[in-house]
């Protein structure tokens, strides 16, 4: 299995969460939850927060006897890669289809983050994903050049989750009706 260290997926957790801005390198040991909430982000027209958990998973495969619990109760997946990596097809497709295309996270929003570490550059180009993966929306993350790009897609995602949550809740309630 592939490990996808050092690609700044704490860094970006931390920033997008406002948990902390530590910038010093430390290995992610299993997972690390992240509990937050986004003042753009509420869970109806009354302005209710939300409150959101984010789980920063390492990547390391010692720990994938872990991941069907992690997936069990997950509401979206973000996967985040190294954009100065040329071709990081294969490790995106392989976290695809370990986390996004199980049964259970089918129905749930993704977002793929290529994320520009401190001067790797900013080329914006995309890896040419085959189907069904280039139906997965891709961003690009600078935090150096351009924060507010990558913070407004966040809040986006975020909204997207809360739609999918109350749609599937929908589509329980009306099971239930019917
Ligand atoms: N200043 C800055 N440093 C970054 C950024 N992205 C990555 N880095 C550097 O890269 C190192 C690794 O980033 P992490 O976010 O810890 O990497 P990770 O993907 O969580 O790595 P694992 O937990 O081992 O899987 C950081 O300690 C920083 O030194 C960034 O946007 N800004
Ligand atoms: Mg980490």
């Amino acid at each position: 299995m592939i490990k996808a260290e050092e690609y700044g997926k704490t860094i970006l957790a931390n920033f997008l969460t406002e948990v902390s801005d530590i910038t010093e390198y430390n290995p992610t040991q299993g997972v690390r939850i992240l509990a937050f909430e986004n003042p753009c982000v509420t869970s109806n027209n009354k302005g209710a927060g939300c409150e959101f958990e984010l789980w920063d998973h390492g990547g390391d495969p010692k720990s994938e006897s872990c991941w069907p619990d992690m997936m069990k109760d997950s509401q979206g997946v973000v996967i985040v890669f190294n954009a100065s990596i040329l071709s990081p097809l294969k490790e995106i497709e392989m976290w695809c289809s370990c986390f996004v295309q199980q049964q259970f996270l089918q129905n749930t929003p993704c977002q793929l983050i290529a994320h520009h570490k401190p001067g790797s550059g900013s080329d914006q180009g995309n890896p040419a994903l085959a189907p069904p993966l280039n139906k997965l929306k891709l961003v690009h993350s600078n935090l150096e050049d351009d924060p507010e790009e990558i913070t407004m897609e966040f809040i986006k995602y975020l909204r997207s989750i809360i739609n999918s949550v109350s749609e599937s809740k929908d589509r329980e309630e009306m099971s239930i009706i019917t």
